[in-house]
Formats: C-alpha cells, sequence, structure tokens
C-alpha cells in the first residue's frame, strides 16, 4: 500500500513525464517544420520513451492498489530559436526530471517504502543515460554551428540513431 504522500508524488511524476512527452512530440513538429526529418524522428522516438516512462509509474500505482489522478499538461512551446536551443531545453527538462527522481527515492527512504525505492531505480539509471544521450546530441550541434552541409549530415545521423532505436537507453533496448 502506498501512503498518500508517495501517491501524490507519483501522480505527479506521471505528470511530468506527460510534459516531456508532449514537449518533444512540438520538438519533432518543429524539426519537421525547419526541413530536418532526421532530428524530427530521433526526437518522436525519444518524446515515445517518455510515454512509456508515464506508463510505468501508471501500472506501478495499480499494482500497489493505489489511485492513478491525472493532472493537466500545459501547452508547450511551439518553436525554438535553433536546433541547438530545442536541445539545450531538451536537457533542461531532463534534470528537471532528474532532481524529481532523487526527490521520489529520498521519500521512499524516508517512508521505509523498500518496494517503491527498488521500483525507482530504474529510473535513477534511466536518467543517467537520458542526459548522456541528449549532452551528445548538443556538444555535435555545437561542433555543426551554423554550418548547413554539416546539419544535414548531422540530420541523417539523427535519423539513423533514430530507425535503430539509438539514443534508446539500454535499460529500454
Ligand atoms: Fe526523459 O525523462 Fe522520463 O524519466
Amino acid at each position: 500500500m502506498l501512503s498518500d504522500k508517495m501517491q501524490a508524488a507519483l501522480n505527479d511524476q506521471i505528470n511530468m513525464e506527460l510534459r516531456a512527452y508532449y514537449t518533444y512530440l512540438s520538438m519533432s513538429a518543429y524539426f519537421q517544420d525547419s526541413g530536418l526529418p532526421g532530428f524530427a524522428a530521433w526526437m518522436f522516438h525519444h518524446a515515445e520513451e517518455e510515454m512509456t516512462h508515464a506508463m510505468k509509474l501508471y501500472d506501478y500505482i495499480h499494482v500497489r492498489r493505489g489511485k492513478v489522478k491525472l493532472q493537466a499538461i500545459p501547452e508547450p512551446p511551439h518553436t525554438w530559436d535553433s536546433p541547438l536551443a530545442a536541445f539545450e531545453d531538451a536537457f533542461e527538462h531532463e534534470r528537471k526530471v532528474s532532481i524529481s527522481i532523487d526527490k521520489l527515492v529520498s521519500l521512499a527512504r524516508e517512508e521505509g517504502d523498500h518496494a517503491t525505492n527498488s521500483f525507482l531505480q530504474w529510473f535513477v539509471d534511466e536518467q543517467v543515460e537520458e542526459e548522456e544521450v541528449v549532452s551528445n546530441a548538443i556538444d555535435k550541434l555545437k561542433l555543426v554551428g551554423d554550418f548547413g552541409p554539416g546539419l544535414y549530415m548531422l540530420d541523417k545521423e539523427m535519423a539513423a540513431d533514430a530507425a535503430a532505436g539509438e539514443g534508446e537507453t539500454e535499460a529500454e533496448a
């Protein structure tokens, strides 16, 4: 049985994952509109991963006989100043998710809720990898800068990564 506090915190986390899903889907649309289909595919794939994270939490609350309470998802931004700005925004989002997961782990430990603590370890590992794949993309975008042919090549690489499920973390593979 989950405590009321833990149930509320897990429901908040579902909302955070769904916000990430919605934001990355909006980024995918932005890349599509910008003539970068490879980035669009990569970001779409990443958005789908966020939905699986939300559903893991959703299922867990049910398994523990808790109540899922879905919350409103705010409208995401629709455009970014550049591909780099979009990925920097994604990185900020991932940092916030990591901090939120750490707080959930601390709460589970405070409450002596070993099952939830164990369940959350998957998310702890996942966040390390998620931050890494997004920051790798940022590094590449910084290298390429405004050089059009470089961006074109990078778009092809992102398309190949998305098709191969790369950017997908080990835990999800
Ligand atoms: Fe990329 O954040 Fe989910 O967990």
